[in-house]
């Protein structure tokens, strides 16, 4: 209770920032898009990871407020830095099962899109696949809604869940993203490799684009090019950054 009395406090006070990590495309290099993450800046200056408090902001409900305020934070970053970098970035945004169930979602989505200006296709939302399993009939016409808004659909931590053909084929997804815990080990083990492999496969003959997520290393990279993997998020190529941070890695261009 102690917790949730200073989350609370937390969303008042404004403490909540986020943090982006950049996806870049593995033809160029270039960055097309990046992820919002949360963090908490506590009172005594402290970063809390999202691991710590959006479980708790789950069970208490409180992450439809804060998430709210992530979505409109993220697509006002998205539309400033249009304006002072003269490009569109595709701005990722997580979304949690509590959030995509509460009623008035996709209104809410679209109430935002309008406030802050921002060019829906710029806008991408992650759902885990986790999500779906007990819920997805109920899930399915809010992102039936959602893309009719114009925003894009990500299936995030692919591979980690149950991952149904079935998303694939009934879910209106735009992209899919693979979860590093298959792309860790993609030099060592053979069999991580064939699984991508035929991932990426099947996402380009669903005419979807696929992020691989997690790479650490120049090798996983050359694989992953190789293997025609669309875009790649990793520490290789940076770790979330802050606002002024992110600005930098946009400024450079890549
Ligand atoms: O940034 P980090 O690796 O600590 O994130 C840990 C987990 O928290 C990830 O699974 C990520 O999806 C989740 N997370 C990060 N930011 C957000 C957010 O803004 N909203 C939601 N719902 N989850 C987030
Ligand atoms: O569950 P989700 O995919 O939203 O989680 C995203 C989180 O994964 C980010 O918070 C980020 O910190 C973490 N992440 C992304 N790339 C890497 C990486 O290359 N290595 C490690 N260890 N973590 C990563
Ligand atoms: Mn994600
Ligand atoms: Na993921």
């Amino acid at each position: 209770a102690a917790l949730e009395e200073k989350l609370k406090q937390a969303m008042a006070w404004r403490e909540f920032e986020l943090h982006y990590m950049p996806q870049i495309e593995s033809g160029t290099g270039v960055i097309r898009g990046v992820e919002a993450l949360v963090r908490w800046r506590d009172s005594d200056g402290q970063l809390i990871q999202p691991g710590d408090f959006i479980p708790l902001a789950e069970e208490t409900g409180m992450i439809v407020t804060l998430g709210e305020w992530i979505l409109r934070t993220a697509c006002q970053a998205q539309v400033n830095w249009k304006q002072q970098l003269g490009r569109d970035v595709l701005m990722s945004v997580n979304i949690s099962a509590v959030q995509l169930k509460a009623r008035d979602f996709a209104n809410t989505v679209r109430r935002i899109v309008w406030e802050t200006g921002i060019d829906p296709a710029y806008l991408e939302l992650e759902i885990t696949e986790s999500m779906l399993i007990e819920s997805m009939d109920s899930v399915k016409p809010v992102l039936d809604r959602l893309r009719e808004i114009g925003v894009q659909i990500a299936l995030d931590d692919f591979g980690t869940g149950y991952s149904s053909l079935n998303y694939l084929r009934l879910l209106p997804i735009t992209q899919l993203k693979i979860d590093k815990s298959f792309t860790n080990r993609l030099e060592e083990v053979e069999a991580d490799r064939t699984i991508v492999e035929s991932i990426i496969d099947l996402v380009h003959k669903l005419n979807l684009r696929v992020v691989a997520e997690g790479i650490e290393t120049e090798a996983q990279y050359r694989i992953l090019h190789e293997l025609q993997c669309d875009f790649l998020q990793g520490y290789l190529f940076s770790r979330p950054v802050d606002e002024e941070g992110i600005q930098n890695l946009l400024r450079v261009g890549r």
